[in-house]
């Protein structure tokens, strides 16, 4: 049972942790160029606080956009605005200017604060918007903070732990954005459960990572979990994975957040890159391949953590980590929350049965206005939209998203497996796999693969990887069609987007 006190101010207790952890001049944010401590982010982030009370007009519980890529700015503007009371709303840096004004009209939003280079979708945005009023871009914002006179200091807003803190958005896979409202309480939660029962971070770890600081993953990952712990946080110079690798052997970091993707591309750079410094990998935004699982473990040493969470649950519920790890399975509950299995009418389903993953604890969805609420919170359990299948040691291994369960000539087939298979194949670079209507079976497998260079698209190669695949699986598993691609549609998170190969809107 996780106990905080009603006054909590999450970004104010963030930082007192990492102060305490680390020391005041302990490394806090590493850029290419330069470096803050964590009593310098602690003194911006008030500087920047008091320009958006005195000079931007915020009260508490106004809400922010906050738009700017992994960077320090980012993570002093996040800390800035849980400071002054405000919610924060993080936008994924790629979001154009009609989807910003979705998310502005969504969370009623009434302040932004723009990183520079992205300040002209916001202007664009502001057009088909009412309610955002006050506007200020990073170096604006730095200008006003450094303005101030030295030693100015902020008295943080002494919110109550069950006030608002963030507003994430998801977009699913398809339709239309939910946010997801988190509350102080909630921010705290995600490094008290997850990352302090999985992970092992302390003030020696630097973390990097890829997902974006606006999907929780990244924020759990980039932000909260190396502020809890004191361990500091470095940025890679330009988003692609060489620049990742770069900035793993230059920084020597030790803890990795990436999906997936990110573990396959680095294998590939292995050889150019130092990365024998990591020792905390985790993986999540979908689920890991024990193929991958495998080959990171044979070529780093290290084994990925792989947990499942999701932006209406703030982080991982799912995971496991050291000895624990079961390649191919996500995991066991984390401490602090309860999963099962459910059918279709809600019942509790026994081991070795297949249905839908539910899940409760100290975090849970609460959705903005949005009638979707009914359905995904159930009688205090949250329905996520994954089918999973518990085994008799309490392991939780991930069959398919609900939409993403092939029924082809009667059989259940899941897509992630039959991935996996692909991917065991020396070919193979990345696969996905989806059913697709067929007169006869209802629906056939098919795959989409890009190979690995050095192999050839022939018809010789998809008959083998069809053969290879029905040697590792069961054979009416196996992709009736395959198709090869220069790459698989993904979105800005890494995720997979297997609609747009049924061919979806
Ligand atoms: O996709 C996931 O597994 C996830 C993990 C942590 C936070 C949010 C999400 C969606």
């Amino acid at each position: 049972e996780l106990a905080y006190p009603d006054r909590l101010n999450a970004g104010v207790e963030l930082l007192r942790r990492a102060i305490g952890a680390a020391g005041p001049d302990g490394r806090a944010l590493i850029d290419f160029d330069h470096e803050f401590s964590w009593s310098r982010v602690d003194a911006i982030s008030g500087r920047m606080a008091r320009v958006l009370v005195e000079q931007m007009g915020l009260v508490p519980g106004n809400r922010v956009l906050l738009h700017g890529p992994n960077s320090s700015w980012t993570v002093l503007a996040w800390f800035a605005i849980l400071k002054a009371g405000g919610v924060v709303v993080a936008t994924m840096p790629m979001l154009r200017a009609a989807e910003l004004a979705t998310v502005v009209n969504k969370a009623k939003i009434s302040h932004a604060l723009v990183y520079d280079a992205l300040a002209e979708a916001v202007t664009e945005a502001r057009a088909d918007t009412s309610s955002l009023t006050h506007v200020m871009t990073s170096a604006e914002l730095q200008k006003a903070a450094q303005a101030l006179p030295p030693g100015t200091g902020f008295d943080a807003v002494a919110t109550a732990a069950e006030d608002p803190a963030l507003i994430a958005f998801t977009s699913g896979t398809t339709g239309q954005p939910k946010g997801c409202v988190h509350f102080h309480r909630d921010v705290l939660a995600m490094a008290d459960t997850f990352a302090k029962h999985t992970l092992d971070l302390g003030p020696q770890d630097i973390v990097v990572g890829t997902p974006p600081i606006a999907f929780t993953f990244g924020l759990g990952g980039l932000v909260v979990f190396p502020a809890s712990a004191g361990a500091a946080i470095a940025f890679a110079p330009r988003p692609g994975f060489d620049a990742l690798a770069e900035t793993i052997a230059r920084c020597k970091a030790t803890a990795l957040f990436t999906a997936p993707t990110g573990y396959r591309a680095l294998l590939k750079l292995a050889d150019q890159h130092d990365l024998s410094s990591l020792r905390t990998c985790v993986s999540a935004g979908e689920a890991l391949p024990a193929a991958t699982s495998d080959a990171w473990h044979e070529a780093t040493g290290a084994r990925i953590i792989d947990g499942i969470g999701s932006t209406e649950m703030i982080h991982i519920f799912i995971s496991a980590s050291g000895e624990d790890i079961r390649p191919g399975s996500t995991g066991k509950a984390v401490p602090g929350y309860e999963a099962r299995i459910v059918g279709e009418t809600g019942e509790t389903l026994t081991q070795g049965e297949t249905g839908r993953l539910a899940v409760r604890g100290p975090t849970g969805c609460r959705y903005l206005d949005d009638p979707r609420q009914a359905a995904y919170v159930q009688n205090g359990w949250n329905l996520t939209g994954d089918v999973y299948r518990l085994d008799e040691d309490g392991y939780f291994w991930f069959v398919a998203r609900a939409d993403d369960m092939i029924i082809s000539a009667g059989y259940n087939i899941g897509a992630p497996e039959v991935e996996n298979a692909l991917l065991r194949h020396p070919a193979v670079a990345e696969a996905a796999v989806v059913g697709v209507p067929d007169d006869e079976r209802g629906q056939i497998v098919k795959a989409f693969v890009v190979l690995n260079p050095g192999h050839v698209r022939t018809d010789a190669l998809r008959c083998e990887l069809q053969d290879h695949v029905k040697s590792v699986i069961a054979p009416y598993k196996y992709p009736r069609a395959l198709q090869f691609m220069d790459a698989l549609p993904k979105t800005q998170t890494g995720k997979l987007q297997r609609f747009r190969l049924k061919g979806d809107p």
